[in-house]
């Protein structure tokens, strides 16, 4: 899966088929909407549709797999054939085998292969792309989790537990060239984690895979928008400061981003584009 963007930044747009997904729960919940919803991102510019059937959210139970198979093989069979380049953002081997025989060609897997190991077996097995998150845990616990005390904080644990996953893909047999990783940004993270992660980005660089950053509506944002009193700004108010976490971002060369404004992405890296900054 390599979209052609000319160098920029491969924008991946978000479409979560969930009830309860936190930046954007239930509005795309069922398959027409979510298809129509796909659409516009396309038609907004993204590269990439990545779709998932389990939202993530801190404390979220988990669907069943049955659920998650209903939500989202209708959803990517009917992208792939409007001619999308879709992902499957999920952590089961089950339905990244659906997703890939739907025609998916990107498993987005949050867990990076911890969650269900079979996943990287499936993965090498197909041609698909394999985006390889930093995670510790599921969402029930995952806060409790956020400890980064070793030597070089966050940005070294990170390193070395991402390059822990990478040893095990390229054991499964997924080849180098369709490894992509992702530091995992409010995974198991506290607020200032992701900002360290993001001051870290060139070390994450240094291990010498394409890297997809997700900071799209989080937390760490709504917390540095939030209003005097400390209520935290809304999740769909929060995309000027993505924009610009995309844009310090793109001048480093991360691979790509996934984010919910796609269009606005797109307005930000055309002027990086028109600067021949990229
Ligand atoms: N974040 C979420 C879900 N999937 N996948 C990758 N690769 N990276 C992320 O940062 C990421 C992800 C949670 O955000 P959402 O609820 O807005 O989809």
């Amino acid at each position: 899966m390599d979209p052609s963007t000319r160098g920029r930044p491969v924008v991946m747009g978000v479409v979560n088929v969930t009830p309860d997904s936190f930046s954007d729960g239930g509005l795309y919940a069922d398959t027409e909407t979510a298809v129509a919803h796909g659409r516009a991102l396309l038609a907004d510019g993204a590269d990439v549709l990545d779709i998932g059937g389990e939202s993530t959210r801190p404390g979220a139970t988990r669907p069943l797999v049955s659920e998650e198979l209903d939500r989202v093989v209708p959803v990517i069979a009917a992208l792939v054939g409007d001619g999308a380049v879709v992902s499957v953002d999920t952590m089961r081997a089950e339905v990244a085998e659906a997703a890939i025989a739907a025609g998916a060609g990107v498993v987005n897997d949050v867990s990076g292969g911890l969650a269900d190991p079979r996943i990287l077996d499936v993965v090498a097995g197909s041609g698909a792309t394999y985006v390889a998150m930093h995670w510790r845990a599921h969402s029930d616990r995952m806060q409790d989790l956020a400890v980064y005390d070793e030597p070089g904080g966050v940005v070294a644990a990170v390193r070395r537990e991402l390059g822990e996953r990478v040893d095990a893909m390229l054991a499964a047999g997924i080849p180098e060239d369709r490894i992509v990783l992702d530091p995992g940004l409010g995974f198991a993270k506290r607020g200032e984690h992701n900002w360290t992660l993001l001051r870290g980005f060139a070390d994450l660089t240094s291990l010498g895979y394409p890297l997809l950053v997700g900071t799209s509506r989080k937390s760490f944002l709504g917390a540095l928008l939030a209003a005097a009193d400390g209520t935290p700004r809304p999740v769909t108010e929060r995309e000027e400061a993505g924009h610009a976490i995309t844009l310090l971002l793109a001048l480093q060369g991360v691979w790509g981003v996934r984010v919910h404004d796609v269009r606005g992405t797109r307005d930000v890296l055309r002027v990086l584009e028109r600067m021949e900054m990229r």
